[in-house]
């Protein structure tokens, strides 16, 4: 069978749609770090529905941390697949709008020196909430962090997402380039806000006087992102190649769905994103927020408990009725109550959400999402939990979703099987995890007394502490299964 490849689109696979604009025309006007599936199921779909209109905005993405999405591009030319699944078939689509990768480690100049070029307006991101070395809880760069202790003392040979924005923005200061626009579509809570506070932070330690100029000359557009977007498995590959004739080295699998709400504000130009369906705002964190909460604070929610309780899949967890009832609770009772958004109607949100959490095709595992945990439940379910305790309303959900967490970074199973849990502070948890034993309290106070996670106000609350602790004894004592009837009524 032969490679995808810009030849093959010479002669089209049936089946499958192609880019319908002359790709040998499109030049780099994006910067995208952090090239995964996600990106490439999402703003890169976007950019490709556009470049008919207008052909300098291609894609050059760059991979921080493994070569391996660039070995997989490079002899396709850039093309992949994206196939969209549901429960009615796989309908592939393939993709022209990323030009070429590059490799942040091996190509560290090559990357810098694009970035600073005239013709790149956007730098984009999708580097993972930790991929920004900041404190989740707060939202500060963290300025004791490896990489950015490194970037500061070489800070024209960076390996951090701060670092690499920080030293392109440099040069096209020194070479008088009006700076390009910083476009975050991870999620994080005001994610513009978020990383303009501190790319700022870190240009400012860098040399007395840059904070300024940038916070002053860079815009930074929060955005609200939304597909899911299952990591791609053999067997994908397989469907892939067998629909469109011709093997992809990395297709990436994604739902029918995808939601892109932008904060309109870009200083040296963008392409016409609402024409390829994004929703261009003046106020974006409403939404964030709402998404924030509403989608991924289930998610997480699903995960830990779904892990615990022997589900591989969200699919499968939600196909039990117990999960799904705490799950419509958990957004009905305690999430919905945060939120103030007149013109949404949110139980349609929330409805629509649970009919996406049982895509029966797309096999989202309970493991991926459990990663990253420690990155993730600020924004995810402390922040709602806080709103909650403020109010004097219930959060017999939310804490168990934390409460999940906590018993399942201790690494161990209910069947006493290791749990393989990646995360930036795993160490830390399972040491902290293997002091407390099965002692629900110990565990607590342990893990709650990281402070980048749960700030300072959340450990001593003791409203939130019994809660949690409650928890966590009925999953020690009973299995999340049993756990999840009981909490869901
Ligand atoms: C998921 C997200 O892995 C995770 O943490 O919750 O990747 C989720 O699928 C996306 O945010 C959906 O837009």
């Amino acid at each position: 069978m032969p490679r995808l490849s810009a030849a093959i689109l010479a002669h089209p696979p049936a089946g499958a749609a192609v880019p319908s604009y002359d790709r040998s025309a499109v030049t780099p006007g994006i910067v995208h770090l952090g090239i995964g599936a996600f990106h490439r199921a999402h703003m890169a779909v976007y950019v490709d529905d556009l470049l008919d209109r207008d052909p300098s905005w291609g894609i050059v993405g760059a991979s921080l941390r493994r070569p391996d999405t660039k070995e997989a591009l490079e002899p396709q030319d850039g093309l992949y697949t994206v196939a969209i699944r549901d429960a009615a078939g796989t309908h592939p689509r393939i993709i022209g709008s990323i030009l070429g990768v590059l490799d942040a480690n091996a190509e560290r100049e090559a990357l810098i020196a694009l970035m600073a070029s005239p013709e790149i307006r956007i730098v984009s991101l999708t580097v993972t909430e930790k991929g920004y070395c900041h404190d989740p809880a707060t939202g500060e760069l963290d300025a004791r962090h490896p990489d950015i202790v490194h970037d500061l003392a070489n800070p024209s040979a960076p390996r951090s997402a701060p670092g690499l924005i920080v030293e392109a923005l440099a040069r096209r200061r020194a070479a008088g380039i009006a700076p390009f626009t910083v476009l975050c579509c991870d999620n994080l809570p005001s994610n513009g806000a978020t990383v303009k506070r501190i790319v700022t932070r870190f240009a400012a330690l860098r040399e007395d006087g840059f904070g300024d100029w940038v916070a002053e000359q860079v815009a930074f557009p929060s955005t609200m992102v939304d597909r899911i977007v299952p990591a791609t498995t053999d067997a994908d590959r397989e469907t892939v190649a067998a629909l469109i004739g011709a093997e992809d080295a990395w297709p990436v699998m994604a739902e029918p769905f995808t939601q892109w709400v932008i904060e309109d504000e870009f200083t040296s130009g963008r392409p016409d994103f609402a024409a390829a369906g994004a929703q261009l705002t003046s106020e974006v964190e409403p939404f964030e927020r709402m998404k924030l909460r509403m989608l991924n604070g289930s998610h997480s929610t699903i995960a830990y408990l779904g892990y615990l309780a022997g589900h591989e899949h969200v699919s499968d967890a939600v196909a039990d009725p117990a999960f799904r009832k705490l799950i419509h609770g958990l957004m009905t009772e305690e999430v919905i109550p945060t939120l103030h958004m007149p013109d949404v109607d949110l139980a349609a949100y929330r409805d629509q959400l649970l009919e996406r959490f049982s895509n029966p095709a797309l096999k989202h595992r309970t493991w991926q999402i459990a990663m990253d945990g420690s990155q993730k439940l600020p924004q995810r379910l402390l922040g709602t939990i806080r709103d909650r305790l403020a109010a004097g309303g219930s959060t017999t959900r939310l804490t168990l979703g934390v409460a999940a967490w906590m018993r399942y970074v201790t690494g161990v199973d209910e069947d006493g099987e290791a749990i393989d849990v990646r995360d930036p502070l795993a160490l830390r948890m399972m040491a902290i995890a293997a002091d407390a034993g099965e002692d629900a309290e110990a565990l607590f106070d342990g893990l709650a007394a990281l402070n980048e996670v749960f700030g300072t106000d959340l450990a001593g609350n003791n409203v939130f502490r019994s809660a949690v602790v409650g928890h966590l004894d009925t999953l020690f004592d009973e299995g999340a299964a049993e756990t999840v009837r009981h909490v869901a009524g």
